[in-house]
Formats: C-alpha cells, sequence, structure tokens
C-alpha cells in the first residue's frame, strides 16, 4: 500500500496587503512544501470580520490574495484553495469546540489581548473567539502539520489543548497537528519600527513591503528603513533594525550569513540597503508579472476557488458528522 502523504492546512487572512513578511514567514514553505504533502490553504474571511471590513474591499482582496499565492508558486492542481465562508461547517464546528474551551485558556491569548487594546473595550465577541474558528479550520481536516510564523504558536497550542480534551472526552476523534515555525524569517520586524512584527494592518506606509509594491516604492522603503547609528554590517540581534535588514537579505539570496557579512565588509547601511532593494525587486518581478496574467481573466480566480470549495467539502463534513454523532447532536 502506498503511505498516504502527510496533510497540511494554513491560512492568510484577506486583509489589507500581503507582505514579504507573510511571504519569508508563509507563503514560501508552503510552496516549497507541495509536493510532499497534501496541501489546504483557506483564505480566512470569517477571520478577517472580527475587525471591521468594507464589503467591496474584503471581496476584492480575496481574488488579490488567492491571485498572489497562486502567483507565488502555489499549484491549484497539486494543492487545495479555497475560501472559508463557501465551507458552512467552520462555523458549526466553531460553536462545538467553543463549548469545550475554558474560558480561562482564551484569556490568555496574547494576539487578542493585543489587538483588543487598540479597540478600547469595542472588540468584538468574534475578535475573542478567534483562536476558536482558527482551531475548528485546522481539525476539520485532520491536518498533521500547520506551518505558520511565530506569532500563531499560541493558538496552534490551543488547537491541540481543545482537540485533546474532545479526544479524551468521546474517544479518539481529531488529529493532533503540529506547528510548523520556520527557523529564520517566522517574525519579520516592521521597517518603520523593528521592534513590532511586520502587520497587515499597521498603516504607516513605510512599516511593509507588499508582494505587489513597485521597486519605487519599494526602494523608498528600505532607504527610510529604520536602523541605528553603528557601522559595521553585522548578523546582531541586539540591533533589531539592522538585523531584520539581513535576516530578509539572507532569505531572499540563500546566501550564508558568514557570506554576507563579508560581501559588506568595510561598506555602509546604505549600499546594504540598495543592494537590498535590488534583491527584493528581482524576486517580487516574476511574482507581479504572473499576478497580472492569472488576474486578467476575472472569472478565473473565482473558478479556482469554487473548484477548491467542492474538493474540501466532503473531508469537512465527514469530520463534523462524525463529531455531532459522537456528542449526541440532531
Ligand atoms: P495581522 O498582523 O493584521 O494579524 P498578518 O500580517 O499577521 O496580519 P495573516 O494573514 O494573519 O497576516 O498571516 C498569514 C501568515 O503570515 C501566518 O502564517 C502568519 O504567522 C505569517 N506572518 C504574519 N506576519 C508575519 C511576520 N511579520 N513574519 C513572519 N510571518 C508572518
Ligand atoms: N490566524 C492565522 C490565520 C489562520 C490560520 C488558520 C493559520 C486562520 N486559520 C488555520 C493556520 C491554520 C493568522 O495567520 N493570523
Amino acid at each position: 500500500m502506498i503511505p498516504q502523504k502527510k496533510r497540511i492546512f494554513s491560512g492568510i487572512q484577506p486583509t489589507g496587503s500581503i507582505h514579504i513578511g507573510n511571504y519569508l514567514g508563509a507563503v514560501q514553505h508552503w510552496v516549497k512544501s507541495q509536493a510532499e504533502f497534501d496541501s489546504i490553504f483557506c483564505i480566512v474571511d470569517l477571520h478577517a470580520i472580527t475587525v471591521p471590513q468594507e464589503p467591496g474591499t474584503l471581496k476584492a482582496k480575496i481574488r488579490e490574495v488567492t491571485g498572489l499565492l497562486i502567483a507565488a508558486g502555489i499549484s491549484p492542481e497539486t494543492s487545495v484553495v479555497f475560501v472559508q465562508s463557501q465551507i458552512c461547517a467552520h462555523s458549526e464546528m466553531t460553536w462545538i469546540l467553543n463549548c469545550f474551551i475554558p474560558m480561562g485558556w482564551m484569556m490568555r491569548m496574547t494576539q487578542f489581548k493585543e489587538k483588543s487594546q487598540k479597540e478600547r473595550g469595542m472588540a468584538g465577541v468574534g475578535l475573542f473567539d478567534y483562536p476558536a474558528l482558527m482551531a475548528a479550520d485546522i481539525l476539520l481536516y485532520q491536518t498533521d502539520l500547520v506551518p505558520v510564523g511565530e506569532d500563531q504558536k499560541q493558538h496552534l497550542e490551543l488547537t491541540r489543548d481543545v482537540a485533546a480534551r474532545f479526544n479524551s472526552i468521546y474517544g479518539d476523534t481529531f488529529k493532533l497537528p503540529e506547528a510548523v515555525i520556520p527557523k529564520t524569517g517566522a517574525r519579520i520586524m516592521g521597517l518603520d519600527d523593528p521592534t513590532k512584527k511586520m502587520s497587515k494592518s499597521e498603516t504607516n506606509p513605510g512599516h511593509a513591503i507588499n508582494l505587489l509594491d513597485s521597486p519605487d516604492e519599494i526602494r523608498a522603503k528600505i532607504m527610510r528603513a529604520t536602523t541605528d547609528s553603528l557601522r559595521d554590517i553585522r548578523f546582531d540581534e541586539s540591533r533589531p533594525g539592522i538585523y531584520n535588514l539581513l535576516v530578509i537579505y539572507e532569505l531572499f539570496t540563500g546566501r550564508s550569513r558568514a557570506e554576507i557579512e563579508a560581501s559588506f565588509e568595510g561598506k555602509g547601511y546604505a549600499e546594504l540597503k540598495r543592494e537590498l532593494a535590488e534583491v527584493i525587486t528581482a524576486q517580487l518581478q516574476p511574482l507581479q508579472s504572473r499576478y497580472r496574467e492569472l488576474t486578467a481573466d476575472p472569472g478565473h480566480i473565482d473558478r479556482l476557488l469554487a473548484e477548491g470549495a467542492s474538493k474540501v467539502q466532503p473531508i469537512a463534513e465527514k469530520t463534523l458528522a462524525m463529531v455531532k454523532e459522537k456528542i449526541g447532536l440532531g
């Protein structure tokens, strides 16, 4: 018998613009692992509405993110890409899991604490419940591995905890998923403030390099990136600005740290920044032209998403039916 491939599941929010943090921390790893694993990628629009969204923009962003994933190398033939809200089982499973997650676990979630602070008491219940929806996404597909950036580690732990809790009550039901977090690039920092993670929800235009930025925008953002007043170019985590730029350089070029430090010996920050801008531009150009080709026909992306939904629906329905049966629902 041919052994079954392990299943990968991951998600991305259709909000803001996809930036090089999303790409280096998550998307490029999804692309590389497609051949080896049975891969499912979800455009998490239900997660997106945990903060206010403009309807027209949300719809457009769902297509944009899908187009970017495919342009970045996700193959719709080998992998599945689908929209979360098109599969009702995600919402239904979230409700069921809610009933098995103690409030105390949820109250420890640092992402909620950070995001809700900005909302000054007006954060929605959905934002609080965000990790339960994420657990439902993962557990519905009996996922083995979840490749994500560092910021999602705690959510993955909660997912495993609720799965284990359910299994201990009702017997073996959910597979316990494992987070896969890259050693380097799991937390690319903001260019304007290298002490904060690069994030889609930051609005400062100098904060992130987006995958669709023009060469001029890339150059301007990199040249303005916050560094320090020292001179030597070294991978030194205590100097977050220059360290972040070097990590981005390392990941886009695939060169070793020793090689990079040697090549910038005696050179200044301006030179590193100029070269980094060139490297990023060269890497993003082919992706951008594929994106333009893919989106030339507006119906194309919608068709791919409809196919994706029809492929995952039976898997999700099967897990949901098993769970409802075990609990004694309906
Ligand atoms: P927001 O910060 O507004 O919540 P986001 O930038 O984190 O949005 P998501 O769609 O939530 O974007 O994340 C998609 C994937 O990118 C996730 O796996 C996440 O862990 C990863 N990711 C997000 N930001 C970074 C970053 N700065 N460095 C590395 N990986 C990241
Ligand atoms: N919360 C994740 C997005 C996400 C996700 C998932 C990631 C939603 N559902 C399931 C992995 C598996 C984020 O990146 N902010």
